[in-house]
Parts: C-alpha cells; sequence; structure tokens
C-alpha cells in the first residue's frame, strides 16, 4: 500500500465509506477483497478536466458527465474537478447550478467545481464570487488569451484582488494573446491552413512570457498562483525562479506535454487536429524539462486537461476539410489514460517513485483544493478511495478499450506496464477487471476547504560528488 509519504503492508478496514482501520491481519469483515500481488494507492485525483462544456466558440465537448466520470473510473480516478465557464454575460451563480444540476444524476464518481471567470463584472466580484467560495467553490481559472475569455492585466488584478480577500486558488492559462495573434495572422496570410501552424502560432515564448507576467501580478497582491497546463522550458524557469524567490507559485502539467510532441500535428490531411491543445506539445527538450520540473517539484500537480472534442463537425472541423488551424477546438482526451500513462512511464520505467506518483496524482490535487484529507490519501477517518494497480498487466493503447466519447487517443499505439484493475469509491467496487459497477449520480458533489501545504513531489536529488 503507498500514500505520498510511505510505502507499507496493511489490512484496511472499511466501515460507511471510510477507512476504519489500518492495521496488519484485520478480522475477516462482511466483505473481504484480497489485493495480494497488487498494489494499493488512493484513488487519482483529476483537478482539471471539461465535462458538458461548451467552449467560448460554443463548440459541446464529447463527453458529457456520465461518459467523462466513467472513463474517469476506469482510469482510476475517483474524484475529479471539472470547470463551469461562465461567458460573457453569464452570471456566475446561474453557472454553477446549471453544472451541479446537470452533474447530479450523471457522475458515477465524487466531483467538485472550478469556475471559468471570463466577465469580471462588478457583480460577478463583489457578490457572486464571495458568495459562491464560500459555499465551496474555491477556484477559478482565468485566460490571458482566446478572445472572448481573456482578461487584461487590470482585470486579472481585479480577480486576484478577490481571491487573496477571499483565500480562493487562481489557476491561470498563461500565453500571450497578441503574440499568438501576431504569428496566426502572418501564417494565415501565406495560407498556412494546417493543423501543424497551431503549434507555431502558439509559441513558446507566448507562454514563456504571460507566465512571467502574471507571476509578476501575482507578487503584487502576495496572491497563490497556480499555472495550468506547463508546457515550455522558459515558462518553468520562471515558475522556479519565483518560487526560488518565496512566491508561493505552483504548477501542473499535464500527459500531452509528456508523451506528445508538435510532429504529432504533422499529419496528412486534417489528422493533426486531433492532437490539438493549448499550448501545444512542444519537442524532445521541452518534455525532459517537464519531467525534470516533476520531478525536482517544481510544477506539482499532473492533471490530464481532459478536454475531448469529436474528430467531426460538432468538435474538431467545425468546417469540415476546410478548417484552418485557428477554427479547430482546443483540447486532448486523457481522463482515463493519465494514471496508466505516468504509471507506465514514471513509475515503471524508474523515473520517479510511487511515492511521487501518488503525490503528482492524488494528494497534491486534494490538498491544493482543500479536498485533504478526505481525498487523496490512504488514513484512518479518509474516504476509501482506492486502487488496485496490476503492475504485471501490459496493455497496448486503443481507443476501444476506452470509455470516453471521443472516438480516438492521441496515445493509440503505445505499450503501457501497470493498470488500475479494481476501482474502489467510498469503499464501493466501482470497477474490477473492466466491468463497471457504479450507478450513474452515485458521484458525491464535494464542497473544497482551504488548501494545505503539498507535498514535495519528489525527494531532493542526491548530492552528487565532485571527487570520488
Ligand atoms: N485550455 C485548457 O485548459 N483546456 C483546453 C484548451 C485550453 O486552452
Ligand atoms: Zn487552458
Ligand atoms: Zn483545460
Amino acid at each position: 500500500m503507498c500514500t505520498a509519504s510511505d510505502s507499507f503492508e496493511a489490512d484496511l478496514g472499511i466501515d460507511d465509506g471510510r477507512i476504519v482501520a489500518i492495521a496488519s491481519n484485520l478480522p475477516p469483515g462482511e466483505r473481504d477483497i484480497d489485493a495480494a500481488g497488487r498494489w494499493v494507492l488512493p484513488g487519482g485525483v483529476d483537478s482539471h478536466v471539461h465535462l458538458e462544456q461548451k467552449s467560448s466558440m460554443g463548440v459541446m465537448t464529447a463527453d458529457d458527465f456520465l461518459s467523462g466520470s466513467v472513463s474517469a473510473a476506469f482510469g482510476g480516478t475517483t474524484t475529479f474537478m471539472s470547470f463551469a465557464a461562465q461567458h460573457r454575460g453569464d452570471s456566475l451563480r446561474e453557472v454553477i447550478d446549471d453544472y451541479r444540476a446537470r452533474a447530479l444524476p450523471r457522475c458515477v464518481v465524487d466531483y467538485a467545481f472550478h469556475l471559468i471567470v471570463s466577465d469580471p463584472t462588478p457583480r460577478a466580484m463583489d457578490v457572486e464570487l464571495p458568495a459562491l467560495i464560500a459555499e465551496g467553490v474555491r477556484s477559478f481559472k482565468v485566460y490571458m488569451t482566446y478572445d472572448r475569455l481573456r482578461l487584461d492585466d487590470a482585470q486579472l488584478l481585479d480577480v486576484l484582488a478577490v481571491a487573496q480577500r477571499e483565500q480562493a486558488m487562481v489557476m491561470v492559462h498563461a500565453e500571450n494573446h497578441e503574440v499568438i495573434q501576431w504569428i496566426a495572422r502572418r501564417l494565415l496570410d501565406r495560407g498556412h491552413r494546417a493543423p501543424k501552424y497551431h503549434a507555431v502560432a502558439h509559441a513558446p515564448v507566448a507562454e514563456a512570457e504571460a507566465t512571467h507576467r502574471v507571476i509578476a501580478l501575482s507578487t503584487l497582491l502576495e496572491q497563490p498562483l497556480l499555472i495550468v497546463h506547463v508546457s515550455d522550458p522558459v515558462a518553468i524557469e520562471h515558475i522556479r525562479a519565483a518560487q526560488t524567490l518565496g512566491v508561493r507559485v505552483y504548477g501542473e502539467t499535464c500527459p500531452q506535454y509528456l508523451f506528445l510532441t508538435a510532429e504529432d500535428l504533422d499529419k496528412p490531411g486534417m489528422d493533426g487536429a486531433m492532437w490539438c491543445c493549448s499550448p501545444p506539445p512542444r519537442d524532445a527538450r521541452a518534455q525532459e524539462a517537464v519531467w525534470r520540473a516533476l520531478s525536482n517539484g517544481t510544477l506539482q500537480v499532473f492533471s490530464s486537461d481532459h478536454a475531448p472534442y469529436r474528430f467531426d463537425a460538432s468538435g474538431k472541423l467545425p468546417r469540415g476539410a476546410d478548417t484552418t488551424f485557428k477554427e479547430m477546438a482546443n483540447g486532448v482526451p486523457g481522463i482515463e489514460l493519465r494514471l496508466p500513462l505516468l504509471f507506465s512511464e514514471g513509475v515503471m520505467a524508474g523515473r520517479m517513485t510511487v511515492n511521487e506518483f501518488v503525490a503528482l496524482t492524488a494528494t497534491n490535487h486534494a490538498k491544493m483544493y482543500g479536498l485533504h484529507p478526505r481525498k487523496g490519501t490512504i488514513a484512518v477517518g479518509s474516504d476509501a478511495d482506492l486502487v488496485l494497480w496490476d503492475t504485471q498487466r501490459r496493455t497496448v493503447v486503443d481507443w476501444s478499450l476506452l470509455h470516453d466519447n471521443v472516438g480516438y487517443t492521441p496515445y493509440a499505439g503505445r505499450e503501457l506496464r501497470g493498470w488500475p484493475q479494481t476501482v474502489i469509491r467510498r469503499g464501493e467496487v466501482i470497477v474490477d477487471d473492466g466491468t463497471l459497477y457504479a450507478r450513474p449520480g452515485s458521484g458525491q458533489y464535494l464542497r473544497c476547504g482551504l488548501p494545505l501545504p503539498l507535498e514535495r513531489a519528489a525527494a531532493a536529488p542526491p548530492a552528487r560528488r565532485l571527487f570520488s
């Protein structure tokens, strides 16, 4: 059994959905599950998913709260945090009520919400947001790019000030809008429309500059910040430099920045659209920088950023083969493969310990968003959210193995070692050996509390001897 800090052998006693005892040789219960030969880890917490969400361009995600949460469950994730997106003119209160009403009858795993704030009107900032924060929606995402979502620097400061006063977490999509638009305009003027140009327009410097800028803004108010979906080595350097100075800036990354590159967008026809997300996957050097940032603690959370769009006119390709890289829906699926990918290429490949894996995929998410110790660990009093991993299984990824509604996976053809075989949510087996046992609507809505100090993502590397 492994947590973010320990590995040990023990029996677990579970009652009423909670862990009530951890000891060797507990007496038999009403029902016993034999986990011999398997690794027992906390259920995954995925704090960045988009389900049943309309993009700012009006495109609906392929997954609703049922297909998305079923896919999460099969992938070993027992809690997720999805976005409730305000579009300009929307009331934040109505947005949250609407998302909660849609999630309630559908979710099979436990869930909470972040808000997306795109219209920081005085009413939204002074009335609605404080009330929603008090009710347990304690985090919100803001964008520095996208025409219909982005906030300018003054608006970012307004949002940071509310978060500081109300003790909320601000998540930032950090990319410089003007840089992206400037490059995109020139590409389109020259007839470059294919999916691969998405990665050219979303240049690394756009991410690096915006990351640096928003960290600077946050220092004015001493407001903690999470930079989401970090992909670029220079952005990582900015985050690390700020952390070294004592700034409370946190970083998140996602599978697409470890396992995909911009070359994946360079496919015949429109196929590259399936690999299109923002920021885009970069190159092998950037992948190495992201791995390093996970192991040296610069990035503390590993989320999926599951943003599922079908490869047709309802999703990626609103104008079919005529769709330009500026019109494609941005996002890749990952809710089901987030844990298997990192378990295989991180733990089984020897890049990280299993305890680091638990910190990055469960414990730090729960701590960052005030769900710990109920979620994200194995401890007396915690919810009995557990995954029994089969470390021997080898799986070649194919979309037919998955349970989302997307129709493809960007990770097809990869061989993964280790698989989440049995998934337990609040003491109930919800997935076992490829079969779902959970009822739609059996997931519980979670109110978030105040954040807690995070686990270090990794132990300090052993001191190198200069002379031996
Ligand atoms: N940002 C996300 O967080 N997800 C999908 C697309 C985007 O720009
Ligand atoms: Zn984003
Ligand atoms: Zn996202």
